[in-house]
Protein backbone atom coordinates (compact mmCIF):
# COMPACT_ATOMS: atom_id res chain seq x y z
CA UNK A 1 0.00 0.00 0.00
CA UNK A 2 1.60 3.46 -0.51
CA UNK A 3 1.39 6.03 1.84
CA UNK A 4 -1.45 8.99 1.51
CA UNK A 5 0.79 12.14 0.30
CA UNK A 6 -1.71 14.34 1.57
CA UNK A 7 -2.18 12.87 5.29
CA UNK A 8 1.99 12.55 4.75
CA UNK A 9 2.06 16.39 4.17
CA UNK A 10 -0.56 17.45 7.09
CA UNK A 11 1.64 15.14 9.42
CA UNK A 12 4.89 16.71 8.24
CA UNK A 13 3.10 20.22 9.14
CA UNK A 14 1.98 18.95 12.65
CA UNK A 15 5.87 17.79 13.40
CA UNK A 16 7.09 21.00 11.99
CA UNK A 17 4.91 23.15 13.94
CA UNK A 18 5.58 21.24 16.80
CA UNK A 19 9.44 21.39 16.67
CA UNK A 20 8.75 25.26 16.52
CA UNK A 21 6.82 25.00 19.62
CA UNK A 22 9.91 22.98 21.46
CA UNK A 23 12.36 25.45 19.73
CA UNK A 24 10.33 28.30 21.86
CA UNK A 25 10.46 26.64 24.64
CA UNK A 26 13.74 25.49 24.67
CA UNK A 27 15.72 29.11 23.50
CA UNK A 28 19.20 27.07 23.48
CA UNK A 29 18.76 23.72 22.73
CA UNK A 30 21.52 21.88 22.40
CA UNK A 31 22.00 18.49 21.17
CA UNK A 32 24.73 16.14 21.66
CA UNK A 33 25.75 12.99 19.97
CA UNK A 34 26.54 10.24 22.16
CA UNK A 35 27.97 7.02 20.22
CA UNK A 36 28.05 3.76 22.47
CA UNK A 37 30.18 0.41 21.20
CA UNK A 38 27.52 -1.88 21.53
CA UNK A 39 24.89 -3.71 20.07
CA UNK A 40 21.61 -1.31 19.91
CA UNK A 41 19.76 -4.54 21.19
CA UNK A 42 21.99 -4.49 23.96
CA UNK A 43 20.74 -3.22 27.69
CA UNK A 44 23.34 -1.26 27.98
CA UNK A 45 22.77 0.80 24.79
CA UNK A 46 19.30 0.63 25.86
CA UNK A 47 19.52 2.01 28.76
CA UNK A 48 21.51 5.24 27.09
CA UNK A 49 18.83 5.72 25.24
CA UNK A 50 16.34 5.89 28.05
CA UNK A 51 18.57 8.32 29.87
CA UNK A 52 18.83 10.47 26.70
CA UNK A 53 14.98 10.41 26.18
CA UNK A 54 14.75 11.02 30.13
CA UNK A 55 17.50 14.29 29.93
CA UNK A 56 15.54 15.34 26.81
CA UNK A 57 11.84 15.33 28.74
CA UNK A 58 13.57 16.95 31.94
CA UNK A 59 15.04 19.63 30.41
CA UNK A 60 11.92 19.99 28.76
CA UNK A 61 13.68 19.44 25.40
CA UNK A 62 16.59 22.15 26.07
CA UNK A 63 19.77 19.47 26.01
CA UNK A 64 19.10 16.44 23.28
CA UNK A 65 20.98 13.70 23.47
CA UNK A 66 21.39 11.52 20.21
CA UNK A 67 22.68 7.73 20.77
CA UNK A 68 24.51 6.25 18.17
CA UNK A 69 24.68 2.45 18.87
CA UNK A 70 27.19 -0.65 17.58
CA UNK A 71 30.43 1.46 17.04
CA UNK A 72 28.00 3.13 14.63
CA UNK A 73 29.99 7.05 15.04
CA UNK A 74 32.83 6.22 16.28
CA UNK A 75 33.99 2.35 17.09
CA UNK A 76 34.91 1.42 21.02
CA UNK A 77 38.34 1.85 20.67
CA UNK A 78 38.01 5.60 19.75
CA UNK A 79 35.01 7.29 21.67
CA UNK A 80 37.40 7.92 24.39
CA UNK A 81 39.75 9.92 22.41
CA UNK A 82 36.38 11.63 20.50
CA UNK A 83 35.15 12.63 24.13
CA UNK A 84 38.56 14.10 24.85
CA UNK A 85 38.87 15.79 21.98
CA UNK A 86 35.35 17.18 21.88
CA UNK A 87 34.62 15.45 18.67
CA UNK A 88 31.62 13.82 20.49
CA UNK A 89 30.61 15.87 23.84
CA UNK A 90 29.23 12.17 25.13
CA UNK A 91 30.01 8.87 25.11
CA UNK A 92 30.25 5.11 26.64
CA UNK A 93 32.93 3.05 26.48
CA UNK A 94 34.12 -0.22 28.72
CA UNK A 95 36.40 1.20 31.08
CA UNK A 96 38.99 -1.40 31.52
CA UNK A 97 39.78 -0.81 28.05
CA UNK A 98 41.59 2.33 29.24
CA UNK A 99 43.80 -0.08 31.64
CA UNK A 100 46.75 -0.03 28.85
CA UNK A 101 47.25 3.83 29.45
CA UNK A 102 46.59 3.81 33.58
CA UNK A 103 46.28 0.52 35.21
CA UNK A 104 43.83 1.69 37.56
CA UNK A 105 41.25 1.45 35.22
CA UNK A 106 41.54 -2.44 35.48
CA UNK A 107 40.25 -2.43 38.94
CA UNK A 108 36.88 -4.57 38.08
CA UNK A 109 38.85 -6.98 35.90
CA UNK A 110 41.06 -8.30 38.38
CA UNK A 111 40.59 -12.14 38.66
CA UNK A 112 37.76 -13.24 41.34
CA UNK A 113 38.07 -10.48 43.05
CA UNK A 114 34.96 -10.10 42.60
CA UNK A 115 32.28 -12.30 41.26
CA UNK A 116 28.78 -11.66 41.95
CA UNK A 117 26.50 -8.34 41.60
CA UNK A 118 26.32 -7.63 44.74
CA UNK A 119 30.45 -7.28 45.39
CA UNK A 120 30.60 -5.38 42.14
CA UNK A 121 28.49 -2.68 43.53
CA UNK A 122 30.48 -2.45 46.95
CA UNK A 123 33.75 -2.05 44.52
CA UNK A 124 32.46 0.28 42.25
CA UNK A 125 31.31 2.39 45.05
CA UNK A 126 35.17 1.58 46.62
CA UNK A 127 36.67 2.85 43.12
CA UNK A 128 34.64 5.54 41.66
CA UNK A 129 35.81 8.30 43.34
CA UNK A 130 39.45 7.39 42.47
CA UNK A 131 38.11 6.73 38.79
CA UNK A 132 36.35 9.91 38.79
CA UNK A 133 39.83 11.84 39.35
CA UNK A 134 41.67 10.02 36.92
CA UNK A 135 38.81 11.10 34.42
CA UNK A 136 38.78 14.23 35.37
CA UNK A 137 42.29 14.93 34.68
CA UNK A 138 41.59 13.92 31.26
CA UNK A 139 39.62 16.51 30.60
CA UNK A 140 36.29 14.15 31.43
CA UNK A 141 33.26 13.93 33.73
CA UNK A 142 31.97 10.73 34.95
CA UNK A 143 28.35 10.48 34.94
CA UNK A 144 27.37 6.50 35.38
CA UNK A 145 28.78 3.09 35.22
CA UNK A 146 26.99 0.08 34.46
CA UNK A 147 28.30 -4.06 35.04
CA UNK A 148 27.82 -6.31 32.87
CA UNK A 149 27.16 -9.93 33.52
CA UNK A 150 29.55 -12.37 35.04
CA UNK A 151 32.58 -13.37 32.86
CA UNK A 152 32.71 -17.29 31.67
CA UNK A 153 34.51 -18.63 28.67
CA UNK A 154 33.22 -19.54 25.59
CA UNK A 155 35.38 -22.57 23.84
CA UNK A 156 34.74 -24.68 20.40
CA UNK A 157 35.66 -28.02 22.31
CA UNK A 158 35.07 -29.02 25.50
CA UNK A 159 37.98 -27.76 28.14
CA UNK A 160 38.56 -29.38 30.99
CA UNK A 161 42.14 -27.87 32.20
CA UNK A 162 44.49 -24.51 31.51
CA UNK A 163 46.38 -27.18 29.17
CA UNK A 164 43.57 -27.58 27.00
CA UNK A 165 43.50 -24.37 26.01
CA UNK A 166 47.46 -24.28 23.98
CA UNK A 167 47.85 -21.84 20.98
CA UNK A 168 44.19 -21.77 20.92
CA UNK A 169 43.32 -17.98 19.43
CA UNK A 170 42.03 -16.03 21.89
CA UNK A 171 39.92 -12.68 21.58
CA UNK A 172 40.29 -10.04 24.40
CA UNK A 173 38.77 -6.82 24.97
CA UNK A 174 41.37 -5.20 27.97
CA UNK A 175 44.81 -5.60 28.68
CA UNK A 176 43.75 -8.65 31.43
CA UNK A 177 42.13 -10.75 28.97
CA UNK A 178 45.29 -10.49 26.85
CA UNK A 179 47.23 -11.42 30.36
CA UNK A 180 44.95 -13.79 30.88
CA UNK A 181 45.18 -15.52 27.55
CA UNK A 182 49.27 -15.40 27.58
CA UNK A 183 48.96 -17.48 31.06
CA UNK A 184 47.04 -19.79 29.79
CA UNK A 185 49.60 -20.89 26.78
CA UNK A 186 46.97 -18.87 24.71
CA UNK A 187 47.59 -16.50 21.67
CA UNK A 188 45.51 -13.07 22.07
CA UNK A 189 44.04 -10.77 19.68
CA UNK A 190 42.07 -7.62 20.43
CA UNK A 191 38.69 -7.63 18.76
CA UNK A 192 35.74 -5.06 19.98
CA UNK A 193 32.81 -6.88 20.50
CA UNK A 194 30.89 -5.53 17.44
CA UNK A 195 33.50 -7.34 15.01
CA UNK A 196 33.34 -10.02 17.36
CA UNK A 197 31.00 -12.43 14.77
CA UNK A 198 33.28 -11.73 12.20
CA UNK A 199 36.38 -12.65 14.03
CA UNK A 200 35.21 -16.20 14.75
CA UNK A 201 33.73 -17.22 11.14
CA UNK A 202 37.39 -15.95 10.01
CA UNK A 203 39.19 -17.88 12.64
CA UNK A 204 40.75 -15.10 13.75
CA UNK A 205 39.45 -15.79 16.92
CA UNK A 206 38.46 -19.50 18.49
CA UNK A 207 37.64 -18.82 22.05
CA UNK A 208 37.40 -15.66 24.55
CA UNK A 209 35.90 -14.34 28.16
CA UNK A 210 32.82 -12.53 28.16
CA UNK A 211 29.38 -12.58 29.58
CA UNK A 212 26.26 -14.24 28.40
CA UNK A 213 25.02 -11.12 27.35
CA UNK A 214 27.73 -10.49 24.74
CA UNK A 215 27.59 -14.15 23.65
CA UNK A 216 24.04 -13.97 23.19
CA UNK A 217 24.13 -10.36 21.10
CA UNK A 218 26.74 -12.22 18.73
CA UNK A 219 24.96 -15.45 18.26
CA UNK A 220 28.21 -17.37 19.44
CA UNK A 221 26.49 -20.55 19.15
CA UNK A 222 27.01 -20.19 15.50
CA UNK A 223 30.71 -20.85 15.70
CA UNK A 224 31.51 -22.11 19.61
CA UNK A 225 30.14 -25.05 21.02
CA UNK A 226 30.72 -24.71 24.90
CA UNK A 227 30.10 -21.80 27.66
CA UNK A 228 32.44 -22.87 31.32
CA UNK A 229 30.70 -19.85 33.71
CA UNK A 230 33.59 -19.22 35.59
CA UNK A 231 32.28 -15.62 37.46
CA UNK A 232 36.15 -13.80 36.87
CA UNK A 233 35.38 -10.63 36.88
CA UNK A 234 32.49 -8.18 36.50
CA UNK A 235 33.58 -5.17 33.97
CA UNK A 236 31.80 -2.01 33.47
CA UNK A 237 30.71 0.52 30.97
CA UNK A 238 31.04 4.16 31.77
CA UNK A 239 29.11 7.06 30.35
CA UNK A 240 31.20 10.28 30.21
CA UNK A 241 31.23 14.20 28.77
CA UNK A 242 33.80 16.71 27.66
CA UNK A 243 34.64 18.72 30.37
CA UNK A 244 34.43 22.15 27.86
CA UNK A 245 30.56 20.50 26.60
CA UNK A 246 30.03 19.99 30.15
CA UNK A 247 30.65 23.41 31.65
CA UNK A 248 29.15 25.18 29.00
CA UNK A 249 25.30 23.94 30.26
CA UNK A 250 24.04 25.75 33.06
CA UNK A 251 23.53 24.62 36.56
CA UNK A 252 20.02 23.40 36.33
CA UNK A 253 20.60 21.19 33.20
CA UNK A 254 24.16 19.61 34.99
CA UNK A 255 21.47 19.00 37.96
CA UNK A 256 19.16 17.45 36.15
CA UNK A 257 21.74 15.33 33.45
CA UNK A 258 23.36 13.89 37.30
CA UNK A 259 19.95 12.94 38.51
CA UNK A 260 19.20 11.52 35.29
CA UNK A 261 22.77 9.55 35.68
CA UNK A 262 21.91 8.09 39.02
CA UNK A 263 18.57 6.56 37.85
CA UNK A 264 20.40 5.29 34.51
CA UNK A 265 23.47 3.54 36.61
CA UNK A 266 20.39 2.15 38.90
CA UNK A 267 18.11 0.97 36.52
CA UNK A 268 20.89 -0.17 33.89
CA UNK A 269 22.64 -2.15 37.51
CA UNK A 270 19.16 -4.21 37.91
CA UNK A 271 18.21 -4.92 34.12
CA UNK A 272 21.88 -6.44 34.31
CA UNK A 273 21.40 -8.68 37.01
CA UNK A 274 18.11 -9.56 36.13
CA UNK A 275 18.76 -10.47 32.39
CA UNK A 276 21.81 -12.66 33.57
CA UNK A 277 20.88 -16.10 33.89
CA UNK A 278 18.31 -15.66 30.73
CA UNK A 279 21.63 -14.56 28.38
CA UNK A 280 23.11 -17.77 30.23
CA UNK A 281 20.03 -19.85 29.59
CA UNK A 282 19.89 -18.62 25.64
CA UNK A 283 22.81 -20.11 24.90
CA UNK A 284 21.97 -23.32 26.21
CA UNK A 285 18.87 -23.16 24.43
CA UNK A 286 20.61 -22.28 21.27
CA UNK A 287 22.34 -25.59 21.70
CA UNK A 288 25.42 -24.27 23.30
CA UNK A 289 27.18 -27.00 26.11
CA UNK A 290 27.18 -24.43 28.87
CA UNK A 291 28.22 -25.85 32.71
CA UNK A 292 30.19 -24.36 36.15
CA UNK A 293 33.99 -24.56 35.28
CA UNK A 294 35.32 -28.10 36.47
CA UNK A 295 37.07 -28.36 40.14
CA UNK A 296 39.89 -29.15 37.76
CA UNK A 297 39.72 -25.76 35.20
CA UNK A 298 38.68 -23.55 38.23
CA UNK A 299 41.75 -24.81 40.52
CA UNK A 300 44.42 -23.59 37.41
CA UNK A 301 42.15 -20.61 36.63
CA UNK A 302 42.37 -19.18 40.56
CA UNK A 303 46.19 -19.89 40.79
CA UNK A 304 46.20 -17.60 36.89
CA UNK A 305 44.24 -15.23 38.82
CA UNK A 306 46.40 -15.14 42.14
CA UNK A 307 49.39 -14.01 39.76
CA UNK A 308 47.40 -11.45 37.64
CA UNK A 309 45.73 -9.49 41.24
CA UNK A 310 50.29 -9.56 42.12
CA UNK A 311 50.88 -8.15 39.42
CA UNK A 312 47.75 -5.60 38.95
CA UNK A 313 48.65 -4.59 42.60
CA UNK A 314 52.07 -3.60 41.70
CA UNK A 315 51.18 -1.51 38.48
CA UNK A 316 47.98 0.31 40.15
CA UNK A 317 50.64 1.48 42.85
CA UNK A 318 48.83 2.98 45.99
CA UNK A 319 45.58 4.26 43.96
CA UNK A 320 44.82 0.21 43.16
CA UNK A 321 45.91 -0.78 46.74
CA UNK A 322 43.50 2.02 48.35
CA UNK A 323 40.46 0.82 46.27
CA UNK A 324 40.75 -2.99 47.12
CA UNK A 325 41.40 -1.72 51.06
CA UNK A 326 38.35 0.26 50.47
CA UNK A 327 36.69 -2.66 49.37
CA UNK A 328 37.53 -4.94 51.54
CA UNK A 329 36.03 -2.88 54.79
CA UNK A 330 33.02 -2.30 53.00
N1 LIG B 1 30.97 -7.89 27.09
C1 LIG B 1 31.95 -6.98 26.56
C2 LIG B 1 32.86 -6.65 27.70
C3 LIG B 1 32.48 -7.54 28.80
C4 LIG B 1 31.25 -8.23 28.34
O1 LIG B 1 30.57 -8.98 29.01
C5 LIG B 1 32.75 -7.58 25.44
O2 LIG B 1 32.87 -8.80 25.36
O3 LIG B 1 33.31 -6.80 24.67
Amino acid sequence: MTPNPSKRKRFGVAVMAAGLLAAAFAAHAEKWDMPMAYADSNYHTQNGKAFAEAVGVATGGALEIVVHGGGSLFKGNEIKRAVQTGQAPIGERLLSAHQNENAVFGFDSVPFLVTSFEASEKLWQAARPTIENILADQNLVLLYAVPWPPQGMYFDREIDAVADMAGIKFRAYNAATSRLAELAGMLPVQIEAAELTQALATGVAEAFISSGSTGYDRKVWEHLSHFYEVNAWLPRNYVFVNKEAWEALDESTRNIVRGMAMLAERAGTAEAQQLSDWYVAQLAANGMTVQVAGEGLRGDLEAIGVTMTEEWLSVAGDEGKAIVDAFAEM
